[in-house]
């Protein structure tokens, strides 16, 4: 089914969730005729009335009522994008947890009723772009997440990272001023490959750990769909025993951790910037609903102390061989929006929605984060913004705050008070679950300061580094010259290569190196060795290799083998991934034996070879048939293809005929190929390739999959 065709299916889709349900009340039912905003039917929506003498138009007339709503209502379209994230896409799913568990921990019902599907929301972005900037740029991911449970609303506003570039709420606005574009000329757009940047990390070295894992391939997700989120910030749960314990959240994704090579992203920015949006909306509209694992990491309030880092200090990660991690449940994305502006654009997430079981720790981020969501939600829709559709609690709401801007909801009778002689909607008592604040005892002097253990900043950056694979280093290694070197000041990309020194000698040396430093002589500080393997993204590749949702392009040109072609498309469809065929116009491509514009006997090509480009498909097949393959060998367009998916360690395949244009294609007489294998094989090989994105010169041979002719 086509993209196009699956989403007007979902119109009559199923309703599936409580709040799926609770959207349909405000869900418009289209009518044939047109009105204005107040329901009077409208004969002429596309003249101004003027004075006119039945040849000539004179002028328009203010009176226009009609005329004057539709141009002031189109006036007022835009709200203020979000000050951070504001380029976003977002999906509707539910969350269940597979048994209670975690009774241990919470008696919050979302964690420990497997009997319970809680509706989700969640709204990925990027950070620094604005709300019209590419999807594909190298930068950190937000992940929030709203949980729709019968206790109130419950938002994880995280990242696809751990952790965090700063350890103080307070330094959220010089960051943030820091990385967006720069003052005076508003440069550059969905980067930070600038002055500012680099000029304020290399002065705050508490963000050096973050920078590691933002210029290493999770700064470059391959989708949305195949990344890790976590909550960042230190959380508490309480049992019902009232126990406290830390934790952490996590989002392991279903398909692995993905990401692509820096080449293929910086194209793709211009090729189809919209590329990770379209492609969450294209898994879920063909059924490959993206799916995440809910694991927490927790901590009982008593071993606070027992780390040599602060658990409470957002620029450190809980490593999992000391905390491990613990999977209770699963998060399932299976509905598109319906309308981006009143769903994706509206939906408003605070750190400070918790219900009763869950609650905050003294992380001082997360402090600060709990001001600062709901005020800036305020500044973008409203002090009424509970109110709004996306936002509502599936619950009911009953109290005493009233009016403001845009107030909705209309409340009967004479009180709006608390305490008044009707006892209309009492405070509840913790037993019968009202909220409760865990009572924690709290002694001090006020101070402006920090843990001393949040002083030290290199431990773990130098632990993420020691546990890449070499070719994850060779890219942050890329990833950070290619940053230094859009900065033209000397002062900004020398002072970075002092940091990277105490991370890694041969790293510093090495970046410095390349983007004209000052080379260091000797390591800062000395590597303390260790490694952990969860750091590394191989890790999470998953345990059978898939080619579940991935986009497969098959090329073709009019002589291609017919049954080749279906007996591909058959096992593609079969593993749930999607095929395209890209042949030399949009429309029939003729097979073998087939007379060219004949109208019959083709299969329909969805791409024109100047339509897409090979960095928007994952995999290739080239099948068989003379006249297609030398038609392809013949095109430095379809050439460039395959050679710019070679590159890109794309898998590859070829079957009968195609095998001599792959061969010509990439122009390498050296590799062995396999030349045993059937459409069936060659697709399912795809898996096993797709599953490590590692650089050409590494992967070599293994990403030619070659069959014969069957
Ligand atoms: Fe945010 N952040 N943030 N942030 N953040 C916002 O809220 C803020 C931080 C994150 O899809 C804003 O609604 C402060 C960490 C996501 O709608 C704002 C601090 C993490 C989103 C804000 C942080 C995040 C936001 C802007 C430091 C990962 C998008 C618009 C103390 C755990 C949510 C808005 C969406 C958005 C403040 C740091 C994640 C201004 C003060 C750490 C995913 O309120």
């Amino acid at each position: 089914m086509s993209l196009a065709a699956a989403l007007k299916e979902k119109v009559t889709a199923v309703v599936e969730t409580k709040k799926i349900a609770d959207l349909q009340r405000d869900t418009v039912k289209q009518e044939k005729f047109l009105t204005n905003d107040l329901g009077v039917k409208v004969s002429d929506t596309d003249n101004w009335l003027k004075v006119t003498d039945g040849t000539t138009s004179g002028p328009s007339l203010l009176e226009d009522h009609i005329a004057r709503e539709k141009t002031t209502r189109f006036d007022h379209e835009r709200i203020p994008e979000r000050v951070v994230h504001a380029r976003g896409a977002g999906a509707h799913g539910y969350f269940k947890v597979h048994s209670d568990a975690a009774k241990k921990y919470t008696f919050a019902p979302v964690l420990t009723d497997p009997s319970r599907t809680t509706s989700t929301f969640v709204r990925f972005s990027t950070v620094q772009g604005s709300r019209g900037s590419a999807d594909t740029v190298r930068d950190v991911r937000g992940f929030a997440v709203k949980f729709y449970t019968d206790e109130g609303n419950w938002d994880i506003v995280g990242n696809d990272i751990p952790i965090f570039f700063i350890q103080d709420a307070m330094k959220f606005p010089d960051i943030v001023h820091a990385v967006k574009p720069e003052p005076h000329n508003e440069v550059p757009t969905g980067q930070s490959a600038h002055n500012n940047f680099w000029d304020f990390v290399g002065l705050q070295p508490e963000s050096a750990h973050m920078i590691m894992w933002v210029m290493s391939d999770r700064g470059l997700p391959r989708s949305f769909r195949m990344m890790q989120g976590f909550g960042v910030n230190t959380y508490t749960l309480v049992n019902a025993q009232g126990e406290r314990f830390f934790v952490k959240f996590h989002w392991l994704p279903e398909l692995g951790v993905h990401s692509f090579v820096w080449d293929e992203a910086l194209k793709i920015c211009g090729q189809d910037p919209d590329f990770h949006r379209k492609d969450l909306e294209e898994a879920i509209s063909t059924g490959a609903h993206p799916k995440w694992h809910f694991g927490i990491q927790a901590i009982p309030e008593a071993r606070e102390h027992d780390f040599d880092f602060d658990i409470l200090d957002a620029t450190k990660v809980w490593p999992e061989e000391l905390v491990p991690l613990e999977i209770i449940g699963e998060m399932v994305l299976n509905r598109t929006v319906d309308e981006y502006f009143p769903e994706v654009e509206q939906v408003a997430f605070c750190t400070s929605h918790i219900v009763p079981g869950i609650g905050f720790s003294d992380d001082p981020l997360l402090q600060g984060r709990n001001f600062s969501y709901f005020d800036t939600q305020i500044s973008r829709l409203g002090v009424n913004w509970q109110e709004l559709p996306i936002n509502r609690p599936v619950c009911p709401v009953m109290n005493y705050q009233r009016d403001g801007k845009a107030r909705h909801k209309i409340h009967q009778g004479t009180i709006n008070y608390w305490p008044n002689r009707a006892e209309q909607f009492k405070p509840v008592p913790p037993s019968q679950g009202g909220f409760a604040e865990f009572p924690q005892k709290v002694a001090g002097m006020k101070a402006r300061m920090r843990g001393a253990k949040f002083q030290e900043h290199f431990n773990q950056a130098q632990l993420f580094f020691n546990s890449l694979t070499e070719y994850e280093k060779q890219h942050l290694i890329s990833a950070i010259s290619f940053e230094l070197s859009h900065c033209d000041d000397p002062v900004v990309y020398e002072s970075y290569t002092k940091v990277l020194n105490n991370i890694d000698f041969d790293l510093a040396k090495q970046v410095a190196i390349n983007v004209g430093g000052i080379v260091p002589e000797k390591p800062a500080r000395a590597n303390h060795g260790k490694s952990t393997p969860t750091l590394s993204q191989l890790y999470y590749a998953p345990k059978e290799p898939t080619i579940k949702s991935r986009r497969i392009a098959i090329l073709v040109a009019d002589g291609f083998d017919l049954a080749q072609v279906e007996g591909l498309r058959a096992a593609i469809k079969a593993g749930m991934a999607t095929s395209w065929v890209i042949g030399p116009r949009r429309g029939w491509v003729y097979p073998e034996g087939a007379q060219v514009g004949s109208g019959k006997g083709g299969v329909w090509a969805d791409h024109h070879y100047e339509g897409q480009r090979s960095t928007l498909f994952d995999a290739f097949v080239i099948p068989g048939g003379r006249k297609s393959a030398e038609a392809l060998a013949e095109n430095g367009r379809t050439i460039h293809w395959i050679r710019e998916a070679f590159g890109h360690c794309k898998a590859i395949g070829a079957i009968g005929e195609g095998v001599q244009f792959l061969c010509q294609a990439v122009m390498l007489p050296g590799i062995e190929y396999n030349t045993n294998l059937n459409s069936d094989e060659v697709v399912s090989s795809f898996g096993v390739v797709s599953t490590g994105k590692i650089s050409a010169s590494t992967l070599g041979a293994d990403a030619l999959k070659i069959g014969k002719g069957e």
